[in-house]
C-alpha cells in the first residue's frame, strides 16, 4: 500500500489494458514523445487473446483483416497460418508486436486498475491498482476491452460445487484435463459453441444447458501456404483502406439494394454463395436491409434453419437447436465447425433450460427440474458485462468527485462518439459504448481508428497549450440522440442479447454499440477532429 505522503510517479499518459488497444496506443503515444505507462491485470499481453484460452477459442474475423496496419515491416514479417487463427496464434502475434516495438518495458503486468480519480487543481488523474500502488497522469485511456468482465450467473448453490468450475474467459494457462470427465456447460453463444464442438470427443460426457440457441454459419477455415500468403499480402494496401469503408470494418460490405428487389432465383444463388464463403459475410456482408427488415431476416433464418435440420440426426434435438424467439442476424452470429454434429454423439446431451430449468447446483452437479446431472467439471460460457462493464467496474471519478458508474446508472449511458465523457476531462475510451467497436465492427479496424483519433486529440490539446479537454453536455446529448435514432431502426435493438445489455440482470436495456456503420462513425469523428474539436471544452 502507498504511504500517505509517498510521491507517486508521474506519466503523461496511462493506458489500461495491454490488448490490441493498449499496445497500439502505447506505440502511438510514444510517437508523440509522451511518457506512457500501460497497466495490465494479466501476466502477459494480448487482452482478449490472453484471457480467453478456452478449448477452441478462435477469431471469427479473417486474419487478413484482424491485424494492425501501422507498420509495413510488421505486415511483411508476420505470416498468418490460417484464415481464422486460433487464440494461441493471435496471442503470439500480439507478443510479436510487443517484442518488435519494445513495448513491454512500458507495461506493468499484474496491475489490475481499480480506481482513477481526476484532480481539478492539478488537472491530472491518479490511477490506483488492486495492489495499492498509484501513478499520476495527464491523459487516461481505458482500453480494457468491450468483452472483458465475465458474467457468471448467480445460480443457487454454485459455491457448493466440489468439482472444477471455470468461466471460459478465466481458463487456466495450464489447461484443464477434460479427458473422460463428465462435463457440463452453460451457454451456447459464440464461446459456448467453440467449446462444445472442440471438447465433445474428448470428454466422457458433455451436458449442454442451453437457454437460447443461435443461428450459426459453418466456418470455412483453411491453412495458408506461401503462395496464398503472397497473394493476401499483395492485397494489404487495398484492405487497410477497404476495412474503413465497410459497415462492419471487414474486407467486404453489404449491398444497399433492397433484398426483395432481387429476383428469387438470384436471392437463392446469393444465399448459397455467401453460405459457401464460410465466414461472417452472410451476415455482415450481404444485404443492408437484413439488419432492418424482419421479412428479410426471416428468409435468412429459414435458410440457415434448414441447414441445421439437415445436420442433426434427431429431429427433436434439431428443433431445440433452431432459434424460435429471434431471427437470423439479430444477435451475434457465431461461426462453427461441426458444432451441430456434436449433438449426434452419444456422449452429448442437450438440456433446454426453458423446458427443464436449472434449480440449483450442488456438490456433484446441476439439478434441473427433471433431475440431477452428475458433473466433474462445470463450464460457464455465460458471456460478459459488455460495453460498459470494464468502465463501471473501476471507480472512475471525474470532476466534483462524480462516479462514472453512478452517472450512467442515474442518467443512462452518456458520452460523445463513444470516446469521451462530459465531466471526465482527458479520459478516453476505446471500444466504449455507443461506438461501433463495442459490437458491430471487426474489432482491430475500430480500435485502430479510435486510437488514431485519441492520439490526434491529445496532440491537439498539447499543441494548443491546454491542459485538458472534455466534450460539452450538448455534444453528448446530440450523440446520444443520433445513436438512439440509428438504434431504433435496427432489428438487433428489439432482440435480447448482450448487444442490448439484457444478458445482465438489472442493466438498462439500450443498444450498446453504434449501429450507423463504420464509415458514418468515422465521418463524425473526423469532422470533430478537423473542426479543432469544436464540440469540446478546453481547460
Ligand atoms: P454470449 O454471446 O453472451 O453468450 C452467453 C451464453 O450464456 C448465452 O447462450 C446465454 O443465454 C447463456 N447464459 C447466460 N446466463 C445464463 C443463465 N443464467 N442460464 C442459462 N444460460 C445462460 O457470450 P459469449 O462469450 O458466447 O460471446 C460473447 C462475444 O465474444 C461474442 O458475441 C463474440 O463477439 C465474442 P441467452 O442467450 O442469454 O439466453
Amino acid at each position: 500500500m502507498m504511504e500517505p505522503d509517498e510521491k507517486i510517479e508521474d506519466f503523461d499518459a496511462v493506458v489500461v489494458g495491454a490488448g490490441f488497444t493498449g499496445l497500439y496506443q502505447l506505440y502511438k503515444f510514444r510517437q508523440l514523445g509522451l511518457k506512457v505507462l500501460v497497466l495490465e491485470a494479466g501476466t502477459g499481453v494480448g487482452g482478449t487473446w490472453y484471457w480467453n484460452r478456452y478449448p477452441g477459442a478462435r477469431t471469427d474475423s479473417e486474419s487478413r483483416v484482424y491485424q494492425y496496419w501501422f507498420s509495413d515491416e510488421l505486415l511483411d514479417e508476420w505470416d498468418w497460418s490460417e484464415r481464422f487463427p486460433a487464440q494461441e496464434e493471435t496471442e503470439r502475434y500480439l507478443n510479436y508486436v510487443a517484442a518488435k516495438f519494445d513495448l513491454k518495458k512500458d507495461i506493468k503486468f499484474n496491475s489490475r486498475v481499480t480506481a482513477a480519480t481526476y484532480n481539478e487543481d492539478s488537472k491530472r488523474w491518479t490511477v490506483t491498482t488492486e495492489n495499492g500502488s498509484a501513478v499520476s497522469c495527464q491523459f487516461f485511456v481505458m482500453g480494457a476491452g468491450g468483452l472483458s468482465v465475465p458474467n457468471t450467473p448467480d445460480i443457487p448453490g454454485v459455491a457448493d460445487f466440489k468439482g472444477t468450475k471455470v468461466h471460459t474467459s478465466r481458463w487456466p494457462q495450464e489447461g484443464i484435463d477434460l479427458a473422460g470427465k463428465r462435463v457440463g456447460i452453460i451457454g451456447t453463444g459464440a464461446t459456448g459453441i467453440q467449446v462444445i464442438q472442440t471438447i465433445a470427443d474428448q470428454v466422457g460426457s458433455l451436458t449442454v444447458f442451453q437457454r437460447t440457441p443461435n443461428y450459426a454459419i459453418p466456418m470455412k477455415n483453411t491453412q495458408y501456404n506461401d503462395e496464398e500468403r503472397r497473394k493476401i499480402r499483395a492485397e494489404y494496401p487495398r484492405l487497410c483502406e477497404q476495412v474503413n469503408k465497410t459497415f462492419g470494418g471487414h474486407a467486404w460490405g453489404s449491398s444497399e439494394q433492397p433484398f426483395f428487389e432481387v429476383s428469387e432465383q438470384e436471392r437463392e444463388a446469393m444465399l448459397k454463395e455467401l453460405w459457401e464463403d464460410g465466414s461472417l459475410k452472410l451476415w455482415a456482408g450481404s444485404y443492408a436491409d437484413l439488419w432492418l427488415d424482419e421479412e428479410v431476416s426471416k428468409v435468412f433464418s429459414k435458410f440457415v434453419a434448414e441447414h441445421i435440420r439437415a445436420r442433426v440426426d434427431d429431429p427433436a434435438v434439431a428443433e431445440k437447436l433452431i432459434p424460435t424467439d429471434h431471427q437470423f442476424g439479430t444477435r451475434r452470429v457465431p461461426l462453427e465447425t461441426h458444432y451441430f454434429e456434436a449433438y449426434n454423439r452419444e456422449n452429448v446431451y442437450l438440456i433446454d433450460v426453458n423446458e427443464d430449468p436449472i434449480d440449483h447446483v450442488d456438490a456433484t452437479g446441476i439439478v434441473t427440474r427433471s433431475g440431477h446431472h452428475d458433473l466433474d467439471v462445470l463450464i460457464f460460457a455465460t458471456g460478459f458485462d459488455a460495453g460498459t462493464g470494464a468502465l463501471t467496474s473501476v471507480d472512475i471519478r471525474g470532476r466534483d468527485q462524480r462516479l462514472l458508474r453512478d452517472d450512467w446508472d442515474k442518467n443512462g449511458i452518456n458520452n460523445y462518439l463513444g470516446l469521451q465523457v462530459n465531466g471526465y476531462p482527458n479520459m478516453f475510451m476505446v471500444m466504449g459504448p455507443m461506438s461501433p467497436a463495442a459490437a458491430f465492427c471487426n474489432v482491430p479496424t475500430c480500435i485502430q481508428q479510435q486510437v488514431d483519433w485519441i492520439t490526434d486529440c491529445v496532440s491537439f490539446v498539447r499543441n494548443k497549450g491546454s491542459h485538458a479537454i472534455e466534450p460539452s453536455r450538448e455534444a453528448e446529448a446530440g450523440w446520444g440522440r443520433h445513436h438512439d435514432e440509428k438504434a431504433a431502426e435496427a432489428l438487433v435493438t428489439k432482440t435480447d442479447s448482450w448487444y442490448t445489455g439484457t444478458n445482465i440482470e438489472g442493466k438498462p436495456r439500450r443498444l450498446l454499440a453504434y449501429i450507423g456503420g463504420v464509415p458514418e462513425y468515422q465521418a463524425h469523428c473526423d469532422e470533430e477532429r478537423d473542426s479543432g474539436f469544436a464540440h469540446c471544452v478546453f481547460y
